[in-house]
């Protein structure tokens, strides 16, 4: 028996990642799945494993919202012996024998990477000598997710002098208020070069409003657009000219935790901390790399 705390619906990253994990722990694989969906508030998730913790789950698996928090709810899973793994973002612990295992991305990197497909860019169009004005819809405030792209696009936008970011605010890795923050970001701003969109359905949204607003995106467009997860849409969005370039970030998480899972229950050892591989889909690639996508 397993229990999965799954942060909510708020993205199609999300519901690949919901698909993934429903779709690995059947009953014809052997298992039997308890599905939690928190709604986007860690307040739902701990009250989920402790109705885990109740119902004796042999494991408990827990996508969260945010990366604090953790620390009491996790000593009582640990106190009935149950194991705890970790899937996609991460948490953030005092003590680490909290969890047994965590998989997921490497969201710093896909930061760096943003920042040096950018780079790339702009030197092809012979725009490294611009001034360039950037600003970014952030994911949910103290998600791994928003952190590490955050904090990777801030460390590495320090190479380029010229490149200035005018505002961040969050979006909380919904279409809807993505275009919401990107109407008031339109308002504001009469200059805008770049828009960062941590993950592809705030990208959809400012779409949206950069279109409502009378104005252009994409690679024949005035504003360049940037974003994460790469799932199907987003390839769709770039072939029809709007977006120009989406970090890769994959859900495809069940068989992973399933990997886990088995390893444990042979009394093998498994590795505390797991990256996933991730590329970068341009949009000159989309049309190309579009049928190839699993989500
Ligand atoms: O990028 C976003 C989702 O934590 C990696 O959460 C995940 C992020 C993903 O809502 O679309």
């Amino acid at each position: 028996m397993v229990g999965f705390s799954q942060v909510g619906a708020e993205s199609d990253w999300r519901t690949a990642n919901t698909e993934s994990m429903k779709s690995t722990f059947t009953e014809a694989n052997g298992y039997k799945l308890i599905f939690d969906d928190a709604q986007q508030k860690q307040e739902n998730q701990l009250k989920a494993v402790r109705n885990f913790i109740q119902q004796d789950v042999d494991y408990i698996v827990i996508a969260p919202v945010t990366e604090t928090g953790w620390d009491t709810v996790l000593q009582e899973a640990k106190d009935a012996g149950i194991p705890v793994i970790i899937v996609d973002r991460m948490i953030d612990v005092s003590d680490d024998s909290l969890y047994t295992a965590w998989v997921g991305s490497n969201f710093l990197q896909e930061g760096y990477d943003a920042v040096a497909w950018l780079g790339d860019y702009l030197k092809k169009n012979n725009r490294s000598d611009d001034d360039i004005n950037i600003v970014t819809l952030q994911g949910t405030i103290g998600s791994s997710a928003q952190i590490g792209r955050t904090d990777g696009v801030e460390e590495k936008m320090k190479d380029y002098p010229k490149w200035k970011m005018l505002e961040r605010q969050t979006g909380e890795f919904t279409q809807a208020k993505g275009q919401e923050v990107m109407e008031s970001f339109l308002k504001t701003y009469q200059d805008i070069d770049v828009v960062i969109a941590e993950n592809d359905n705030m990208a959809f949204g400012a779409i949206d409003a950069i279109k409502a607003a009378g104005k252009t995106c994409g690679p024949k467009g005035d504003i360049i657009i940037i974003s994460f997860d790469a799932v199907a849409a987003a390839f769709d969005s770039m072939i029809a000219g709007d977006m120009n370039v989406s970090v890769e970030c994959n859900p495809l998480h069940g068989p992973r935790v399933a990997e886990i899972i088995q390893k444990l229950e042979k009394g093998e050892s498994v590795d505390k901390i797991a990256y996933v591989q991730e590329g970068v889909y341009p949009a000159d690639t989309a049309a190309q790399e579009k049928p190839k996508r699993a989500y």
